[in-house]
């Protein structure tokens, strides 16, 4: 169970909600993906545009504070039950469901190891209460997406932080009430000791540097600015970014985005059998060819969910341990590595295979069966921290890794 005061160096939960509540939350999540997410998600890709109605409505239904413990004022949802969450989104609208899925990671973030500050936990009453939408500015030019060095730093006198950052990309950048920075600790810091540092909107300036006309995932709005913030030394995170990249921003990422993913690909998978179901009605007592190519698909979308799930349990068991050590180790990093890779590359060939099956209805843009959007957010994933550069840590990892497991 959480405590509101934790000791510096080890990391809190989300209080359970049970069971019950969490079906009749995820029925909810449905309903607004159904009624509210769906209805936009076209123009919001066609237009590149955030998903505004989406976040009205999930703000409406407070869950901005989904992962806020109940002693806060938030809904205490798990790690398992947030990644249920996304997963529903990710059925309706992919950009709504990795603007959610990023939100959470930040949340999640202070939640884990902020809670030793009064300002972070009245910050999480505030989020409560206002449901403020936190994003996130890890990449920078000059390091690209490898999280663990930066090149701007904090600057501190007195009590107050000085920070400027060259940002490629900030999704839903424009759209965020909070953004939780990483940044060398000091201007003569090393550039792997870190810390992470939240700017709020009115203590910072967002210039911009480029445009988000990309393939995919167009409504998260991922433009670059140069980020040039001013706050109090209160607003940096109490603990040593690499701890928190270690216990929640890694595993905690490849998990939410896991799942929203395998939304996504369950989504086309279920195009694919409404179409396959039309073939079927054509030739009574036959099995399609179609219907073939859709078991297979569906057995792939199984592998994918339930590697989710048990990364998310796996996850939730060590946080449950409270000891910090639960996180160390090659083996835990190596396997939440792999989580992202797999599920990065099974979401192109889910939405692939769906695509052979609806055949040219899935191609066209202006089908029931259209694919385009999956397809192209389904490209999005590898790239979200490169896959090669995943890969090639996990190269080096195995080689100092010596346990099977
Ligand atoms: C939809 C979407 C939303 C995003 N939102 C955000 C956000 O809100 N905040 C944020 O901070 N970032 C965000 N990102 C960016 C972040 O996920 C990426 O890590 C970032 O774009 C860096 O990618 P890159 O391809 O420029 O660089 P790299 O990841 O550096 O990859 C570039 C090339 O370098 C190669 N490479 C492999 N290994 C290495 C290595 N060890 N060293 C150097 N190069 C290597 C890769 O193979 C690749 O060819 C988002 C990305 C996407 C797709």
């Amino acid at each position: 169970m959480i405590t509101t005061v934790i000791p510096a160096a080890d990391i809190a939960f989300a209080t359970v909600a049970p069971p019950s509540q969490n079906a009749d939350l995820l029925a909810q999540v449905h309903r607004l993906g159904k009624e509210v997410l769906a209805p936009h998600a076209a123009a919001v890709d066609r237009d590149a545009r955030f998903p505004k109605e989406a976040f009205d409505a999930l703000r409406e239904a407070k869950l901005l504070s989904a992962y806020v413990p109940v002693e806060y004022g938030g809904l205490g949802l798990d790690i398992v039950q947030t990644a249920k969450v996304c997963e529903a989104l990710g059925h309706y609208c992919g950009s709504s469901a990795m603007i959610y899925a990023m939100h959470c990671i930040q949340v999640a973030c202070v939640v884990h190891h902020a809670q030793q500050s009064e300002y972070f936990r009245n910050y999480l009453r505030q989020l409560v209460e206002e449901q403020r939408l936190m994003a996130s500015a890890t990449t920078e030019i000059g390091t690209g997406g490898d999280l663990l060095s930066s090149i701007c730093a904090v600057t501190v006198e007195g009590d107050t932080f000085t920070l400027t950052k060259k940002a490629p990309v900030i999704s839903y950048g424009e759209y965020a009430d909070d953004i939780l920075v990483t940044a060398r600790r000091s201007p003569e810091s090393p550039a792997t000791d870190q810390v992470h540092v939240m700017v709020r909107r009115g203590e910072y300036t967002a210039e911009p540097l480029s445009t988000w006309d990309t393939m995919g995932f167009r409504g998260t709005c991922s433009s670059g600015f140069t980020l040039t913030a001013r706050g109090s030394v209160d607003q940096i995170l109490p603990t040593n970014f690499s701890e928190i990249l270690g216990q929640t921003m890694h595993p905690y990422s490849h998990i939410v985005w896991g799942a929203l993913w395998s939304g996504i690909a369950a989504d086309a998978v279920n195009r694919a059998r409404a179409f396959v179901r039309v073939e079927a009605r054509k030739t009574p007592g036959e099995t399609p060819l179609a219907a073939v190519r859709l078991a297979e698909t569906d057995q792939v979308l199984q592998v994918m969910r339930h590697n989710v799930e048990v990364s998310a349990r796996d996850y939730l068991e060590r946080l449950q341990s409270n000891c910090p050590s639960a996180f160390n180790g090659f083996g835990f990093a190596i396997r939440t590595n792999n989580l992202k890779l797999s599920c990065s590359q099974q979401i192109v060939d889910i939405v692939g295979r769906s695509l052979l099956i609806c055949g040219i209805s899935g191609y066209r843009n202006d089908s029931k069966f259209t694919l385009a959007r999956h397809l192209r957010d389904s490209y999005g994933a590898a790239l979200m921290v490169n896959n090669d550069r995943i890969t090639k840590l996990n190269a080096t990892m195995l080689l100092a890794h010596k346990e099977g497991y």
